[in-house]
Order: C-alpha cells, then structure tokens, then sequence
C-alpha cells in the first residue's frame, strides 16, 4: 500500500463538491487514512507550492489556494498516487480525460478544484506539511478483503 496526498481547493469546497470528490476515492476502495478541513496560511501554501515559485502563475496560485477553506486528505491504497492522479485527471481540465474528477467539475487550469501529489517524494513531503503523525489513522477496511486477495 501506497500513501499520497490530496487537497479539495476553495472552489471545490465553494461548489459543494466535498462530498461527490471524497465518493470517487471511496468508489475505487480507497481508504482515507486521514482527513480534516483548514484555512491555508501564507507560510503553509508557500511550502505547498516551493516548486512553483518564479512561475508566471504563482501569484494567482497562492491567491487561489487562499482564498476560502479547503479539505486536505491522505489516502491509502495500491499505487496511490499514480492511481488518484489517473482519478483527478490531467492539470488543465480541457486536457483531462472524460469521467476525470478535473473533466468532469472544472474548466479551466486556475480552477482545477482538487490538487494530488505527483511522486513519492511530493506525497511524503506533502503529508507531512499538513499532517501530524497522529492525524493518520492505522485502521482496516473491511471492504479489502473483497476488493484483495493478500
Ligand atoms: P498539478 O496540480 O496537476 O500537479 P502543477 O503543474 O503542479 O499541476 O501546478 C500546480 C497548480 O498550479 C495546478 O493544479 C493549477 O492550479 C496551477 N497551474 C498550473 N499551471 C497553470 C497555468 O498555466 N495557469 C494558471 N494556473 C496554473
Ligand atoms: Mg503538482
């Protein structure tokens, strides 16, 4: 099992889709081994966002990202972060497949409602930016021993 981090942006918690992302995960058998909803500071979103800076939309990302609440998650599963940034879709929504989480709710790259990490390292460092260590919750999933075979 694999852990990765994902964030529901200001728009998506503005436009009610805390609930229809979370289902998505949840569909897949994903398990959410850690979850609360926050305020991103200046200082948090600046750690975020380290590998952005000089961009020439870094402005508008810091902005964007604190701008209004946003709910932070770690999932658990097999090959985690490749397989929810396959759920999440491709960064500019005109660009993500259909049925993607970014096809489906969004319309535009500043507007992508839902961040996911990229690579281990990002998912680790990520987790660790916005979680305690016991903030994530060592628990099983009944529904594996359906969805697995050891
Ligand atoms: P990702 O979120 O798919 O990993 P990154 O390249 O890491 O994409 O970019 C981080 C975030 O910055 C994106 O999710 C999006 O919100 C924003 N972003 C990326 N490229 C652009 C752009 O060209 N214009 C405006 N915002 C952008
Ligand atoms: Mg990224």
């Amino acid at each position: 099992m694999e852990r990765t981090f994902i964030m529901v942006k200001p728009d998506g918690v503005q436009r009610g889709l805390i609930g229809k992302i979370i289902q998505r995960f949840e569909d897949r058998g994903m398990k959410i081994v850690a979850m609360k909803l926050i305020q991103v500071s200046k200082q948090i979103a600046e750690l975020q966002y380290e590998e952005h800076v000089g961009k020439p939309f870094y402005n508008l990302l810091m902005e964007y990202i604190m701008s209004g609440p946003v709910v932070v998650m770690v999932i658990e599963a097999p090959d985690a972060i490749k397989q929810v940034r396959r759920i999440v879709g491709a960064t500019n929504p005109q660009n993500a497949d259909v049925g993607t989480i970014r096809q489906t709710w969004a319309q535009d790259v500043s507007r992508n409602i839902i961040h996911a990490s990229d690579k281990p390292e990002s998912a680790e460092r990520e987790i660790g930016i916005f979680f305690n260590r016991n903030e994530i919750l060592d628990y099983p999933l009944t529904v594996h021993k359906l969805m697995f075979i050891d």
